[in-house]
């Protein structure tokens, strides 16, 4: 293999909607490139980048897979993201490693949700973007209606590059609107176009689109601008890099016309990544986050700086173990380095570096600063981690991902399972930044939560191939909560007398309500030692504990305070203990007066459907109990923000996928916790006391 340094290596990841064409595109660079022999393709499993078990069986990318295309002098390295909603955070955990972002559009749809959706974690971090309509051999392909879609979302600096030759079945090439060339293929062939002269129906468009991109090159720069107003034109060798520069401050977003799975633009595409992208050695500084002294180290993407990785993605293999993958920031990695892992204050020794073909390892002895390798069985090494030369520590930050939408309580199938479980999740965890599992301490389940059904599904499938670990799904139960709506004023007195040592303790409390996320305030109002101070914790834990296993149905009380303004002790008989059953009685007396409710988790929840569907979304929101607090227009889309109650929604991706055939999507995050209207919380109050059997407790 080759050994490629940061100036001849271009990084980029492909982000788009679900079903936009990416893993195609990237296949047919490689084939282009003579990395592989025959095409891939997503529809018979032979994609390179969609190798997993899960997006064979799917037919979609579930996870980022990687290649490289060695172009000319230059290596590409393509990160193909997932488009599915409910794995699109993978596109945003990879978009900080990359230079550019190939944003691919479908020519039929244009601009969809989720194409909005990595757009905006692109601009977050400044990265260029370019933009390649795809799929522009399908029926209704339309160039000038994905435009006009893509100047309405991301303004006037969406500019072509290029305009499609033919529709449609009979797309055949395009206009290169900076060399003034056309280039045609033939479907399905081979990838390299032959140059010609522009048809002569495109030609006076093809002159004006010239011009006008000349004229926006031009713009703010003004010896481009004198040599423009002099000549009428720029000349190809000042119009390229000034291009760059345009794309590189992202001021242009281009755009390009491909077909991937037709195999046509792509040698184009290939070549515009390598002259217009930015390289990693065009950055200045990257900035670590700063440490304790406050000071945060910087590192350049150069060879002749320290050694520096940053870990974006891992893979747990059953077979090969924990695969992670790295981009080098700064320095130069050499096979078999040992490097201290700043993260986690360990040292790891990277034995057998390598790229990635996909699911292919491709040795190397070296990587340059600015590419991207992977390396099996490191130690303790995870996604997010900084490794480096230990003698000039760095961490790069980490990127901020939502909290999951949906969770499941999960239960082992049989006892075999029941071992498994716990190993096998913590292994997918390592490779899935959205998987979450945990055992609910108010319910005793165990949980997993994640961005939503499929994403589960995939979780659910993978413990069994990977795994063979079975395991049923099914809804969490609802952590409500309990509280007080009116105040009281009670004394809490414990008293026994057995034989030898008794048992006394006495306490008078006061209780009242706090506001919503008050959750628990103990006053200690006490005045010329009724209680002794060192009782006093004591009949507060007794409250606390007995504010843990609830009133009403066994849910925890919450958003209340207690003042403890006076009470009694024995000289002998008074104990922790004592004290701590005189609080426990005292809460309760005053919970029978203090009119104690119910509290049920209240979701906001975003949901995108198509404008169709935005009325019957909002009636079935409205008989689920939701509180509607905006609507908005999205290209097509209506997005719905909603305040739902937890218990409404435990099912609501089933349901939102039946209601729009597979075309809605929806987020949503706890927001706050509010009072359950009457008539339910008989109900819910049954339920739970059926489920548990009612806690008794002996009193006095
Ligand atoms: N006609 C036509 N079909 C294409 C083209 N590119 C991809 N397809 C088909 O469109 C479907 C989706 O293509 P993918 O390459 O998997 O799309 P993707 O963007 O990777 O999708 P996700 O991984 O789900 O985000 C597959 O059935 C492809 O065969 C194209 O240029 N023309
Ligand atoms: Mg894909």
């Amino acid at each position: 293999m080759k050994v490629y340094e940061g100036a001849n290596i271009r990084n980029v990841a492909l982000v788009g909607h679900g079903h936009a064409g990416k893993t195609s595109l990237v296949s047919a660079a490689l084939y282009t490139a003579g990395a592989t022999q025959r095409m891939g393709r997503v529809d018979d499993g032979s994609a390179t980048t969609d190798y997993d078990e899960e997006e064979i069986a799917r037919q979609m990318s579930v996870g980022t897979g990687i290649a490289f295309a060695e172009w000319g002098k230059t290596k590409i390295n393509l990160l193909d993201t997932p488009g599915f909603n409910m794995f699109v955070h993978e596109a945003k955990t990879v978009l900080p490693v990359v230079e550019a972002a190939l944003v691919v559009v479908d020519g039929v749809a244009g601009v969809e949700v989720v194409t909005q959706r990595v757009w905006g974690y692109a601009e977050e971090i400044n990265l260029p973007r370019v933009i390649v309509v795809s799929r522009m051999d399908r029926d209704r392909a339309d160039a000038d209606r994905v435009l006009e879609s893509l100047r309405g979302a991301f303004g006037r600096a969406v500019v072509p590059l290029q305009f499609p030759i033919g529709k449609e079945k009979s797309f055949t090439g395009v206009v290169d609107l900076v060399k003034m060339k056309a280039y045609t293929y033939e479907l399905g062939g081979n990838g390299k176009g032959k140059e010609s002269e522009i048809p002569a129906d495109l030609a006076s468009a093809a002159q004006e689109a010239h011009e006008k991109l000349v004229e926006l090159v031009a713009e703010g720069d003004d010896k481009l601008m004198e040599e423009f107003f002099e000549k009428g034109t720029i000349p190809e060798e000042h119009l390229i890099p000034a291009l760059h520069d345009a794309i590189r401050e992202d001021k242009i977003f281009p755009v390009l016309f491909t077909s991937g799975l037709g195999n046509i633009g792509v040698d184009k595409l290939m070549d515009f990544l390598v002259d217009y992208t930015p390289v990693g050695t065009e950055h200045t500084a990257l900035h670590g986050v700063a440490s304790g002294n406050g000071q945060a180290p910087e590192r350049h993407v150069a060879d002749s700086d320290a050694l520096s990785l940053f870990v974006f993605k891992t893979v747990s293999d059953p077979f090969a173990g924990r695969i992670s993958y790295f981009k080098v920031y700064s320095g130069v990695l050499k096979n078999e380095a040992s490097v201290q892992n700043f993260t986690r204050n360990s040292q790891e020794k990277l034995a057998h570096i390598s790229i990635m073909q996909g699911k292919n390892a491709v040795p190397v002895n070296e990587l340059h600063a600015g590419d991207i390798g992977a390396v099996a069985k490191l130690r303790d090494t995870l996604t997010g981690d900084t490794l480096g030369d230990k003698s000039a520590p760095i961490q790069y930050p980490k990127v901020n991902l939502p909290e999951p939408a949906i969770t499941f309580a999960i239960e082992p199938k049989s006892r075999a399972d029941e071992d498994k479980l716990g190993p096998g999740i913590h292994k997918l965890m390592e490779e899935d930044a959205m998987l979450r599992f945990f055992r609910d301490a108010q319910t005793k389940e165990f949980l997993i939560a994640g961005t939503g059904q499929q994403h589960i599904e995939v979780v659910v499938s993978k413990l069994k191939k990977r795994y063979h670990t079975e395991v049923n799904l099914k809804a969490p139960k609802v952590p409500y909560r309990e509280t007080i709506r009116g105040k009281a004023d009670v004394q809490g007195r414990h008293k026994k007398q057995t034989g030898g040592h008794g048992q006394y303790g006495d306490c008078k409390i006061k209780m009242e309500p706090l506001p919503r996320g008050g959750e628990f305030e103990f006053v200690n109002d006490i005045f010329g030692g009724s209680i002794p101070r060192n009782f006093i914790p004591a009949v507060e834990k007794g409250i606390r504990d007995a504010a843990g296993r609830g009133y009403l149905a066994g849910f925890p009380v919450v958003d209340f305070r207690v003042i403890l303004y006076d009470g009694s002790y024995h000289d002998v008989d008074s104990n922790d203990l004592s004290f701590q059953m005189a609080g426990r009685i005292a809460f309760k007396k005053a919970m029978e007066i203090a009119k104690p409710t119910l509290l049920e988790p209240i979701m906001a929840a975003e949901i995108t459907v198509p404008d169709e569907f935005a009325g019957s979304i909002m009636g079935d929101l409205n008989s689920r109990r939701g509180r509607i607090q905006g609507m908005d227009n999205k290209g097509g889309n209506t997005v719905v923000k909603a305040e739902v109650p937890m218990s409404e929604m435990l099912t609501y991706g089933v349901d939102l996928t039946a209601m729009t055939q597979g075309r809605g999507s929806f987020n949503m995050e706890m927001h706050h916790y509010d009072v359950v209207p009457g008539q339910l919380q008989e109900k819910i109050i049954e339920k739970a006391k059926a489920e548990r059997g009612v806690v008794k407790e002996e009193e006095e």
